[in-house]
């Protein structure tokens, strides 16, 4: 059995629980075995059970009282995966959903993702089953503060910086933030990214994640001899991701047709731009969590149940929602619409493995989240650096570093799949780009 198929094994009967978090390690580790299978170093260091394994993680007990006066108890959890190359960074997810197996899958992800953006970060990732939805102010404060009580002895700017994700935005970092300054005594602004500009926020981290897939789309359209101008792309999800990716798009004269939410998806042959994209905004704030809202304001084709893969002509898809967002069925539909033969990943493992095993085969070209995405860790660690050195930066510094860092992946994905013979496989790419480097890390590091 090769040294791939082994951990593989090992990992899955460890884990057998744990679905989200095995599809991510068997799609991980497969594509390294161009590396590991050639340089016994790796497998003499254990470095894939090692690395497979979190250095930690905690699950703790999150009571907090609503405003009937009722205790609530909800499940915090935080993984710090890999401290090799920097502090552990990921975000924080408040979302029903949320479990063991979907905290490990995203932290997981994250230690390639967070390597492949060059700046010095370990990965990790928490959250907690609670949903924001329907709670008042004072209910998510009071969450925040109970979650935090627990959460701030494993946390701080040199050992692990939590952040935000679906469910946790600048209101729920500041009341974190509050409690954790509380309890700690002292200002340490680098323990939580995602800040308020007021106090040791980045300029320009809201955007992050969207302006970072716009900027590394068009890397890799120079690559192919594309242009955003006259492109129409299809998105999912109406968040922050997608907000930032509509806001973009449209100031470089491409148009976005759809937005989606949990109740279906609309279709808005105009574009969704200007006051919609503001809108967007206000639908998140409303916590209702209803793409529908968008339809009967604007009076467009509203889909229910429905998601726009495959359903819409689009010359890109771009899911922005959440992870395994695009089933087989629904790439069998994209390859039978015809028109996109790209799909440009933009929230955490939005394809299952069957989905990205028949685009690809069908010469669909996939380009994974983890690299596309990576523009919003990266200006978290950019405002890390800020808060480190007490000073902030301008708005369009923060940008040319987020236009340089997306540059730098693009390229780093592209050279390392031609590199290891898989040209155009930017699935590959990224994973043996990430890998390398924290490997490497690993190795000098000695057993640890
Ligand atoms: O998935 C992600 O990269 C994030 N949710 C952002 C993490 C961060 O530390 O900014």
């Amino acid at each position: 059995m090769s040294y791939v198929d082994r951990v593989i094994a090992e990992t899955e009967a460890k884990n057998p629980d744990q679905p989200e978090f095995l599809q991510t390690v068997r799609e991980v580790l497969n594509s390294l075995r161009l590396i590991v299978d050639e340089d016994d170093r790796y497998e003499k260091a254990g470095i894939l059970e090692r690395i497979v394994e979190p250095e930690k993680s905690v699950i703790f007990r999150v009571p907090w009282v609503d405003d009937q006066g009722r205790v609530q108890v909800n499940r915090g959890f935080r993984v710090q995966f890999s401290s090799s190359i920097g502090p552990y960074k990921g975000g924080l997810r408040f979302q029903p959903s949320v479990n063991m197996s979907v905290i490990k899958f995203l932290g997981f992800e994250q230690i390639f993702k967070n390597s492949l953006t060059g700046l010095p970060i370990g990965g990790g990732k928490g959250g907690s089953d609670f949903d924001p939805k329907g709670k008042s102010d004072g209910e998510v404060m009071r969450f925040c503060q109970s979650f935090m009580t627990e959460l701030y002895r494993y946390i701080g700017p040199d050992t692990d910086c939590p952040a935000g994700d679906i469910g946790v935005g600048a209101r729920e970092i500041g009341y974190l933030y509050g409690q954790y300054k509380r309890l700690c005594g002292s200002y340490k602004a680098g323990a939580l990214s995602g800040k308020g500009l007021s106090y040791g926020g980045s300029l320009g981290r809201t955007e992050a994640t969207g302006y970072g897939a716009v900027y590394f789309t068009e890397e890799y359209f120079k690559s192919i001899g594309k242009k955003i101008e006259g492109t129409t792309f299809a998105i999912s999800g109406f968040g922050n991701v997608s907000w930032g990716v509509c806001k973009k798009i449209n100031e470089l004269g491409g148009k976005v047709v759809t937005v989606s939410g949990p109740d279906g998806y609309v279709y808005d042959k105009d574009g969704v731009a200007g006051e919609k994209v503001d809108y967007l905004v206000e639908m998140r704030a409303s916590c209702r969590d209803l793409v529908k809202d968008y339809a009967d304001k604007f009076h467009v084709e509203y889909h229910a149940g429905e998601k726009p893969w495959g359903r819409v002509n689009a010359d890109i898809y771009m899911p922005c929602a959440t992870q395994n967002e695009i089933h087989g069925e629904d790439a069998r539909r994209i390859l039978e619409e015809g028109a996109s033969r790209i799909l440009i990943e933009v929230s955490n493992m939005p394809t299952t493995q069957e989905g990205v095993d028949l685009l690809m085969k069908n010469g669909v070209t996939v380009l994974p989240s983890k690299a596309v995405n990576a523009g919003g860790v990266a200006v978290s660690s950019l405002e890390m650096s800020q808060n480190a050195e007490h000073l902030s930066w301008t708005a369009e510094e923060v940008d040319e570093h987020l236009r340089g860092i997306m540059k730098n992946i693009f390229q780093s994905i592209h050279n390392a799949a031609e590199s290891y013979g898989c040209f155009g496989n930017y699935v590959v790419g990224a994973n043996l780009a990430g890998f390398r480097k924290v490997a490497e890390a690993m190795l000098a590091q000695g057993v640890c």
